[in-house]
Formats: structure tokens, C-alpha cells, sequence
């Protein structure tokens, strides 16, 4: 089957090949993407421009060893995971972050207000996960250095505003997703291994329902894509699903928490082992101290157990809640 290309992917093309820098290199492969009809015979090219953008974004988020200064696309990871606020202009990312971490971002009626990432703490119960804030997704001078921060993140939350029409909003930012390799993942969705494209685990949320018309939005939201991604509806305005949704990004994190505690005391409950879904009693042992969890000799279990104080061995699988006392 021919591929019958336009003439804009031909001049991509011819840009592709003059371009200096990754920036400008990852700029014209967007473009022949754009211009690159979705059909069975475009199949392998549209893989092949992809898994070229892949190679591109891994070289952009190696670090430099040249220039100094501030690099706030650069930001550190903390707490227990990190998770990126994504959406088109105005849609109300940087009103959610202020209202779920305290963060002081700016808020404005006007598109492109946020120019730099910025990044907050939202707590759940007794755990702390990092929220970011950032530029609108289709903000042309940031889409390189933004899409390289997504790269390294945990989860991404994307935001459509239902005071306008959400589900074009949510299918323009999966599109923008889509033309730079990114797929998002929904519950239980594993990535896969060998695919070109860079998958990540995501919440879709439907932000401003307080506004008029919203929940009728919502609901043409949810029906359009809730089958396939966890979808929450909020109004930070009027606190609503908030809770919900620093719960939906634990839960999406696939986190576990576990306890400790020693011999004849009870357990605290303040600081737990933060690990990821699938750890074992081993990792939690090598996470509070490197040599535990070789010199582990077994540990004793409340929780997920048959019953309380259940002896069990370094490989069993804990459970969020579970309390152990390590025996070494
Ligand atoms: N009704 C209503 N309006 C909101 C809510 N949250 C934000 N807004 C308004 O929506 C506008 C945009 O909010 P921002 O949080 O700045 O949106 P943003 O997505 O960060 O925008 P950019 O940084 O430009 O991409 C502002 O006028 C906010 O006051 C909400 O929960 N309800
Ligand atoms: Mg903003």
C-alpha cells in the first residue's frame, strides 16, 4: 500500500535534515508526524518517526555538562512519587495546584499565564506526592523542554475544562500527546515493553464544574473516555473531588505503604515505607537500611497475613497496611 505523503511532510523532511539542534530536529519530526496521514499504510512509518522521536527525547533529558544558571524544567523528585498537571491553556492546572498543595502559582483569566514548571506537595493521609504545575501542553516555544519533563515523570493528570466543550478540549491534549509519541495508560494497563512510544500511567480530570453548564460537561466527558482512564470530576473553586483525586493519584501511583514495628511496642503509624505495588519484605527491609534486607532472617506480619503475627519470608508480597517486624 502506497503511503501518498502530502507536500508539508516532504518540507518537514527537508527541515529534519537542516536542522543543528535536538530542539529543532524534534520540532520538524512533530511536523512530519502532523502531516502524516493515519492509515495500514502509513503503519511503519508513523513507528519508525516515533521510535526517531524517542531517541531524540532521550537525548534531550540527558544532563548537560555545559551552561549554568537556573534550569526550572529540571526539577528534582520528592515524596513518594511525582505526578504532572497537563492541559490546554486556561483549563485551570495551576488553580488545581494551588488548591491541593497550598503552592502559590498564578491564576489568571488570560492563556499561557504559568511560563515555568512549578512544583508543590499534595498530601494523602499520611503520605506526601509531589504535583507539578506547567505551561500549556500546546505552548510552542515550551513543548520541547516540557515534553522532556513528562518523560521522567510517575503519572500524568490531564485537565479539561468543562466550562467549555471538555471532550474536544481532552481529545485536542491526547492529540498533542499522541504527535509527540505519548500514550497514556489507564487502570491496570501494563506498558509495553518494546513499543516505540513513551506510555504513561494517567487520570483524566474534568476541572470547573461549578461552572454553569459543567455537569452536563462531565457527563459527556466520562462517557467518552471513562471506560478507558480513570476520569475525576472537580471544582477547586468549591472544593469538590478533590479528596477523590489525591486518592486517585495514589492509587494510580501504585503505591503500598508498610509498617513497622519492634518487638512487644505497637506500631507507628506516622512514617511509612512507601513502595511500589509487588514489593516484598525484603525491599521493605533494604529501604529503612542497605544491609537489612541481606541479613533479614524472616519477619513476623499483621495485615494481609492468614492471621496476626504470621511468620513469613523475604519474598512475600506486602499489602498497603501491612505491619512488620523485622527479625534479622
Ligand atoms: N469556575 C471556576 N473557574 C476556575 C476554577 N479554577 C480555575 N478557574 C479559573 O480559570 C481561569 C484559568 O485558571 P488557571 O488555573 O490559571 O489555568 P491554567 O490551566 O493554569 O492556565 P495556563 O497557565 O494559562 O495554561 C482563571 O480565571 C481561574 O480563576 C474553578 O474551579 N471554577
Ligand atoms: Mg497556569
Amino acid at each position: 500500500m502506497s503511503a501518498n505523503l502530502p507536500p508539508a511532510y516532504f518540507e518537514a523532511d527537508r527541515k529534519f535534515r537542516g536542522a543543528k539542534s535536538v530542539p529543532e530536529k524534534i520540532a520538524a519530526l512533530q511536523e512530519m508526524t502532523s502531516a502524516t496521514p493515519k492509515h495500514k499504510g502509513t503503519d511503519h512509518l508513523r513507528a519508525e518517526l516515533r521510535s526517531r522521536m524517542a531517541r531524540l527525547m532521550a537525548d534531550l533529558a540527558k544532563p548537560k555538562t555545559t551552561g549554568s544558571g537556573p534550569q526550572p524544567f529540571s526539577l528534582g523528585k520528592e515524596g513518594a512519587g511525582q505526578a504532572i498537571l497537563i492541559g490546554l491553556p486556561n483549563s485551570g492546572k495551576s488553580q488545581l495546584l494551588a488548591s491541593l498543595t497550598g503552592a502559590a502559582a498564578k491564576v489568571a483569566a488570560y492563556p499561557f499565564t504559568t511560563q515555568v514548571p512549578q512544583p508543590g506537595m499534595v498530601r494523602y493521609q499520611n503520605v506526601g506526592i509531589q504535583l507539578v504545575d506547567t505551561p500549556a501542553i500546546n505552548d510552542q516555544d515550551m513543548q520541547t523542554r516540557l515534553f522532556s519533563l513528562l518523560r521522567n515523570t510517575d503519572l500524568l493528570v490531564a485537565v479539561a475544562d468543562l466550562s467549555v466543550d471538555a471532550v474536544r478540549q481532552m481529545e485536542e491534549l491526547l492529540a498533542e500527546l499522541d504527535r509527540w509519541g505519548y500514550r497514556l495508560l489507564g487502570p491496570g494497563e501494563e506498558p509495553d515493553q518494546h513499543g516505540s512510544r513513551v506510555e504513561k500511567p494517567a487520570l483524566l480530570v474534568g476541572s470547573k464544574a461549578d461552572a454553569p453548564g459543567g455537569l452536563d460537561q462531565w457527563g459527556r466527558l466520562e462517557a467518552a473516555f471513562a471506560s478507558r482512564l480513570d476520569t475525576t470530576m472537580v471544582s477547586a473553586w468549591e472544593d469538590v473531588g478533590l479528596d477523590d483525586l489525591s486518592e486517585g493519584m495514589f492509587l494510580a501511583l501504585g503505591l503500598v505503604r508498610v509498617y513497622t514495628k519492634a518487638p512487644g511496642q505497637a506500631a507507628s503509624y506516622e512514617s511509612p515505607i512507601v513502595l511500589t505495588r509487588g514489593s516484598n519484605v525484603q525491599d521493605a527491609a533494604a529501604s529503612l537500611h542497605k544491609d537489612w534486607g541481606r541479613k533479614l532472617k524472616y519477619s513476623l506480619l499483621w495485615g494481609s497475613g492468614k492471621f496476626d503475627g504470621q511468620r513469613v519470608g523475604r519474598d512475600y508480597v506486602v499489602s498497603d497496611g501491612d505491619v512488620l517486624e523485622f527479625h534479622l
